[in-house]
């Protein structure tokens, strides 16, 4: 046990609360991590695959398979500091319902305490985390997409501060019970709770992904987006790309989009445009902070990848199916008879036969997807084959371009450029995509999702709006140029009228030479539009009507949409600043 009064305080308090049968202090060893997964295959609930060294596949139990945002809380004294976005319950209410709810509901497991970092230690950006767990498949896990070990701990030795996260599954065993292949408690018990003025994070029931793995979502976006806007930084869900010109200049861009929007195939981009090159920095979160030279510095603070497996081949994003050679949890994809893995849309053809995500055999005729929608990989960063050399760099990459974007099969050019900051911050406060089947709701129904932080925003998001103006006043004209991108669009007939994919990049060399002033741009009513000649298409075989339908600015259905833009700024009130008001009636003026 640590001598860090704090931390060891919490730990004693928490086995009194969920009273374990162990205790286990995670060291972050391979041999940690090796005798964990031991111990759960020979328990049944993890499947060692023939095909893929040191790689095991976990079925999750059916209610239990994505993040649920309606069991998500963040928890302010005042609801207003909430937001309208955010579920809240008073802090004392809710403390009281999960303290009744841990009582006990470590009986007949183990307690892990994960030490982590967000962030390389060496990083002044770095924050630690402390996460409580009764699932040993988040331990796992912990071990990939965070730095878990006794560095962590030396350094909370040394009076490091913490951010306590506390999880269970939920699901006490009476002596001698025999346990499930994937516990958790029912819907209705599941609790995801953040106390942002504690920096406290308090999980319960549910294993799976951003719910269970407490370093992601609740840490590094809600929990963190709360004290970057305190300490005057930004915890952004954002991709980091470096994009590299044939004169060897390098750009680094970070990009925001909702979910199944393409993060992590643009993340690991091979771009098709001669004499460019690509390396990834991270393919979720960014966070940001105004170096000494008045830049705005960027660091990953995850060690993973959690990403989607279905859709990812080698078509779609060759550098992350390389990165799944080995070493990697699979949650909830299909098993196939020679002891691999498979997806939907990972090869042309589905195998004959598969095991599907809730273990019962599967053929092609059977109509149903044969791995979840939501199957997930858990992949170290280290091992993306173009994975950029200065990813870990302590203080960062220094950031030239935000992009904003979502899913629109109208409307929405290809691309377009912000007039400037306060602009761009609209661009991203009205960001909006069309629901796909992979996420809940009504498919082809238009979301908006501003920054892609709907989820994940620990404050009221008319704060958060503010919070984004004022760094922008901070960094002046060291700030990254905004561009809005939509690789989404489609003609009437409903084919792609963007190839996408590896492509993109002749959008993303446009930005670059922008950011160079190096091109011009047609002023729009919504921006800043690229010429069809100021767009690089050698080699690609596109029919003109396409690029001009792309660029076209449709100002009728732009007049259309702006109803719907106030409905969604009216909801955050007096907090919506001003500024974003302003911008509103400035496209207005400009669509006559
Ligand atoms: C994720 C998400 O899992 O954004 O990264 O849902
Ligand atoms: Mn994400």
């Amino acid at each position: 046990m640590p001598s860090n009064y704090r931390l060891t305080q919490w730990v004693q308090e928490m086995a009194r609360l969920c009273q374990p049968d162990r205790i286990h202090w995670c060291d972050g060893t391979k041999e940690e991590y090796d005798r964990l997964m031991a111990q759960m295959v020979a328990e049944g609930r993890a499947i060692p695959l023939q095909k893929r060294p040191n790689s095991f596949l976990f079925r999750s139990h059916p209610s239990d398979v994505a993040r649920m945002e309606d069991r998500t809380f963040i928890s302010t004294p005042s609801k207003d500091d909430a937001g309208p976005t955010n579920n809240w319950v008073a802090p004392d209410e809710l403390k009281a319902i999960m303290l009744r709810l841990y009582e006990g509901c470590m009986r007949g497991r183990t307690m892990y305490i994960i030490p982590f970092s967000m962030g390389p230690l060496e990083s002044p950006m770095t924050k630690i985390g402390v996460q409580i767990t009764d699932s040993p498949y988040v331990v796992c896990n912990m071990h990939i997409m965070t730095r878990v070990g006794t560095k962590v701990l030396r350094a909370l030795e040394a009076g490091a501060d913490f951010v306590p996260c506390l999880h269970s599954v939920g699901t006490p065993l009476a002596p001698g019970q025999e346990d499930v292949p994937w516990p958790c408690a029912p819907m209705e018990q599941k609790y995801i709770s953040h106390f942002p003025e504690e920096n406290l994070i308090w999980s319960y029931g549910s294993g799976y992904g951003g719910n269970a793995l407490l370093g992601k979502k609740c840490f590094a976006l809600r929990i963190a987006s709360a004290m970057a806007r305190r300490e005057g930084w930004m915890a952004e869900h954002m991709l980091i790309l470096r994009l590299i010109s044939p004169e060897g200049h390098q750009y680094h861009i970070a990009a925001a989009f909702p979910s199944a929007c393409g993060k992590t195939n643009l993340a690991m981009i091979r771009p098709t445009l001669p004499g460019w090159r690509a390396e990834c920095l991270g393919d979720d979160i960014a966070w940001m902070k105004i170096g000494p030279d008045g830049r705005l510095y960027a660091i990953n603070p995850e060690s993973g990848f959690f990403g989607v497996a279905p859709g990812t081949s080698y078509r779609t994003n060759p550098a992350a199916m390389d990165t799944l050679w080995g070493n990697v949890i699979f949650t909830n994809c299909a098993l196939t008879d020679d002891g691999d893995v498979w997806w939907d849309r990972m090869t042309p053809e589905p195998p004959p036969h598969l095991i599907d995500w809730e273990g019962q055999d599967w053929t092609p005729d059977r109509g149903t997807p044969a791995a979840h929608p939501n199957a997930r990989f858990t992949a170290p960063t280290a091992q993306c084959p173009v994975i950029s050399p200065d990813w870990e760099k302590p203080e960062g990459v220094p950031i030239d371009i935000f992009i904003f974007g979502g899913r629109r099969a109208t409307m929405v050019p290809l691309v377009y450029e912000a007039y400037n900051w306060d602009h761009g911050v609209f661009l991203g406060a009205t960001q909006s995509s069309e629901k796909t089947a992979a996420t809940f709701g009504t498919v082809g129904v238009l979301r908006r999702d501003p920054f892609a932080m709907l989820p994940f925003c620990g404050y009221h998001m008319g704060d958060y709006f503010a919070h984004w103006l004022q760094m922008g006043d901070r960094l002046g004209d060291k700030a990254p140029r905004i561009f809005y991108v939509n690789w989404f669009r489609k003609d009437p007939e409903g084919r792609w009228l963007w190839p996408g994919y590896g492509e993109n990049s002749r959008v993303l060399a446009w930005m670059c030479a922008r950011v160079d002033g190096k091109v011009g741009a047609v002023e729009t009513p919504i921006g800043l539009l690229p010429r069809p000649e100021d767009l690089d298409l050698r080699g690609l075989d596109m029919p003109p009507e396409n690029l001009r339908e792309l660029l076209r600015v449709d100002v009728d259905a732009w007049r259309a949409e702006i109803p719907d833009i106030e409905r969604h700024l009216a909801q955050f009130g007096d907090r919506l600043p001003q500024r974003l008001r302003e911008q509103l009636w400035q496209l207005q003026a400009r669509l006559g």
